[in-house]
């Protein structure tokens, strides 16, 4: 028997990549460990006839002998097909195992003899780019599970891991009658209101974790709700909260805690924090379980884990220009005009005897000529408040003044020294880097 299977509490890039693979496969079976992710269980109450999924546990797993694993790697995640992978490691020849994935590399990976993958968005981007390089047909229903799996996982194409391979698979799904409209009705169901409820008591209980480089917050209270319920309410948490990442701990009657992180910065690594716990997940999202640990303590060591795993955010002096051209008050703004060209600059910090006095920009020179007042000197039209930043400060403060006092250069200081500038073009420099594939 050819089976292929996903990670428990199965999610839409985790169905449509099963699905993708049964068309690859004519004749094998899917079998999954029954739970899902709820608004994948929400479709299948209408596609669970289109769509045939098994439980494990009703399958004869002694048969496998060709066991195709997609979205995950890790055995802690793949409990329901255990016995097979415990057969394939003893007797290799008997039971083969390929692996399709978009996850980092873990210690807990299972040993596959056929590996395919691809740091992509989804891995049903990889599934439909097999599909489309063996010339196989997909009809609108398979087309619209398809987009959905990379809807999913790529945040709508939204995230930082999507690429353009991503949006290249869902391009063709469109055209091969993929229906958007439904994509957005099974994608994102409306909260029920025993999930509005846990929504609102969670909100309530959260609390940012101190210098952890980012905005990371934690957020952990008691409940009997089931993991899909406590997936989608930490989602729905995460888009409403201003924090750069957010940890929700669940602890349930039984004993068993459950952990769920959404993030959306590099810094804090989700995956990896969670695989601390045993379980996993991917740098925006991810979730562990902890047996037998008081709430207090998985939070502690949570904390733990976060400090230990946040990368450092950039820092002003990483990303500032030096050394500083400055001008003086009594330049005549004709002067200044060609020296702003001849750097490239569009504005400079006033510097009179190493202190600085005022900030100048191509602006306030616009306003002065407009105002007849071209030939006068930089001190008669420089701003005298001026907004400035420490080189160690992290950049998104940096980012958060130019917000606030809506200014396109910060002058770095260190005590009383200029020692760089923090401009808008610096920033748009670092923002757009290349993208991830
Ligand atoms: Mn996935």
């Amino acid at each position: 028997m050819k089976l292929i299977t996903s990670h428990e509490t199965t999610d839409f890039d985790g169905l449509a990549s099963c699905v993708a693979l049964q068309k690859l496969l004519p004749g094998a079976l899917i079998g999954l460990s029954g739970g899902f992710s709820s608004n994948v269980h929400q479709y299948l109450a209408l596609h669970r006839d289109r769509f045939r999924t098994h439980r494990c546990q009703d399958l004869d797993l002694k048969a496998v002998d060709l066991l195709v694993v997609t979205d995950v790697r890790k055995r802690a995640r793949l409990t329901h097909v255990e016995p097979v992978i415990e057969r394939a490691a003893k007797d290799p020849l008997r039971v083969r195992v390929v692996v399709w994935d978009h996850h980092p590399a873990s210690p807990d990976d299972l040993h596959a003899d056929e590996e395919h993958v691809q740091p992509v968005g989804s891995v049903t981007t990889l599934l439909v780019e097999e599909l489309r390089a063996r010339a196989i047909d997909v009809d609108r229903e398979e087309a619209t599970l398809f987009a959905l799996g990379i809807h999913e996982d790529t945040g709508s194409l939204s995230y930082a891991r999507s690429c353009s391979r991503d949006a290249a698979a869902l391009a063709w799904l469109l055209g091969q009658g993929a229906q958007s409209g439904l994509v957005q009705r099974f994608l994102r169901p409306p909260l029920d209101p025993l999930e509005r409820e846990l929504l609102v008591r969670l909100v309530a209980v959260v609390e940012e974790v101190p210098r952890a480089g980012a905005s990371v917050a934690i957020a952990a209270l008691e409940t009997e709700e089931v993991p899909p319920t406590l997936a989608r309410v930490s989602t729905e948490a995460f888009r409403i909260l201003p924090h750069d990442a957010l940890f929700c701990v669940f602890r349930l009657r039984n004993g068993k805690s459950h952990i769920v992180g959404r993030g959306q910065t590099d810094t804090v690594p989700i995956g990896a924090i969670l695989g601390d716990f045993g379980g996993g997940g991917h740098a925006g999202a991810g979730a562990a379980s902890v047996h037998d640990t008081p709430l207090e303590e998985v939070v502690a060591t949570l904390r733990q884990s976060v400090a230990r795993r946040c990368r450092q955010p950039e820092l002003v002096r990483d990303l500032m220009s030096s050394p500083v051209r400055t001008v003086s008050p009594d330049t005549p703004l004709p002067e200044l005009t060609s020296s702003l060209r001849e750097w490239g600059h569009t504005g400079a910090p006033v510097v009179d005897g190493g202190r600085l006095v005022g900030i100048i920009s191509r602006r306030d020179v616009e306003r002065a000529q407009r105002q007849g007042r071209a030939e006068m000197a930089v001190k008669s039209c420089m701003a005298h408040r001026v907004h400035t930043v420490a080189p160690d400060a992290p950049l998104r403060d940096a980012l958060a003044q130019m917000r606030e006092h809506n200014v396109g250069r910060l002058p770095v200081l260190d005590g009383a020294r200029i020692v760089g500038i923090l401009s808008r073009e610096d920033v748009l420099g670092y923002l757009y880097e290349e993208s991830p594939c």
